[in-house]
């Protein structure tokens, strides 16, 4: 075990040159900064998850990659949600409709290293698709990747519509289509995902996304957050060296996500990480309640640090009661040191 663990973390090391002075500038600007120790110095207590952006570094100087170049950006896909298009059936009900096109696409998970992802309408995440409790659903679905795919729903629905080899339709060989036609049941926080064997590999390869359903009533206004915790496996030895919320390895550490002070902040939060068996959550200076699966308005649990396991999903709910920034990462220090965390400015 402690081979393959030196072997994940020099896989970044060696994907990035040690650069660190973009890292340092960062968090030069850190309110706290006196909480963080010098570039190069040894971790002590109190500063664990300060330090270890500094020692990874960057290749080519850089802290982020082009959002352009990746054709998506994971601070839009933090409050991007796809309605779809509607309209009412004769019956009265709505109908929701999407058109989700599978296909391979390169795309920079940290900056210096890329991988062929199989995207959902060439992104990854896939598009956050929303719709209310009760509305018919109707997806329309092409592949135009290099494998057969499927679109896997959490949701309550029938076999024929699961997405799933062998039943129904199974799965949609390249160059095919299908419409996926369910019920928006229950209201909660899901997910969808390719279901096509090895089931490890096409999810792992970027084929999944959020799926959210809202109560009859909605939830109260809130500034709404997709998360979507994520890895990839960039140098193909069966294990996870790249760890990230919306994709991009410590977007969120160098570009952090601005949040008002006492406004009401709502997370979707799903765990899609494939290779691990769990992931976890916790924000800095603040606690917030959680509501597991999003299918109950009563929250659970209030804390500061989750668990979840592979698509598990959580909504946490939080205000912010002071300014300033205020760190949020796996609880889970080596994920964390591989690009999973993240900052809250506060304002
Ligand atoms: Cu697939």
């Amino acid at each position: 075990m402690p081979l393959t663990r030196i072997t994940r973390r020099s896989a970044l090391a060696a994907a990035a040159s040690i650069v660190g002075s973009g890292a340092v500038a960062r968090l030069a600007g850190v309110r706290t900064g006196t909480a963080f120790a010098a570039p190069g110095a040894a971790p002590t207590a109190g500063m664990d998850m300060g330090a270890m952006p500094m020692r990874s570094g960057f290749a080519e100087g850089r802290t982020t990659v082009d959002p352009r170049a990746n054709g998506f950006d994971p601070m839009k896909i933090l409050r991007d949600f796809d309605w779809g298009k509607t309209r009412r059936l004769a019956s009265g009900r709505v109908l929701r409709e999407w058109e989700i096109v599978a296909y391979d696409k390169e795309i920079e998970v940290v900056p210096g290293v890329k991988l062929t992802a199989w995207t959902y309408n060439g992104r990854v995440p896939g598009p956050t698709l929303r719709c209310r409790q009760g509305e018919a659903l109707r997806i329309r679905f092409v592949n135009a990747g290099s494998h057969p795919h499927t679109m896997h729903f959490h949701s309550i629905h029938r076999d024929v519509v699961d997405g799933v080899p062998g039943i129904g339709r199974g799965l949609i060989d390249v160059g095919d289509r299908f419409v996926y036609e369910l019920d928006a049941e229950p209201f909660g926080l899901h997910l969808y995902h390719c279901h096509a064997e090895p089931l490890a590999e096409h999810i792992s390869k970027g084929l999944y996304g959020m799926f959210i359903v809202d109560p009859k009533h909605g939830r109260a206004d809130a500034d709404e957050l997709v998360m979507v915790q994520n890895a990839f496996d960039s140098i193909f030895e069966g294990d996870n060296n790249i760890y990230a919320v919306n994709t991009v390895a410590f977007h969120f550490f160098y570009h952090p996500i601005r949040v008002k002070r006492d406004s009401l902040v709502r997370i979707y939060l799903l765990n899609i990480v494939e290779l691990d068996p769990i992931n976890s959550f916790h924000v800095h200076g603040n606690f917030f309640h959680r509501f597991p699966t999003g299918t109950s308005l009563e929250p659970s649990e209030y804390t500061d640090t989750i668990i979840q396991g592979q698509a598990q999903r959580d909504i946490l709910e939080l205000r912010f009661p002071y300014t300033g920034t205020y760190m949020f990462h796996a609880h889970k220090t080596e994920f964390a040191e591989l690009g999973w965390m993240g900052m809250f400015e506060v304002v």
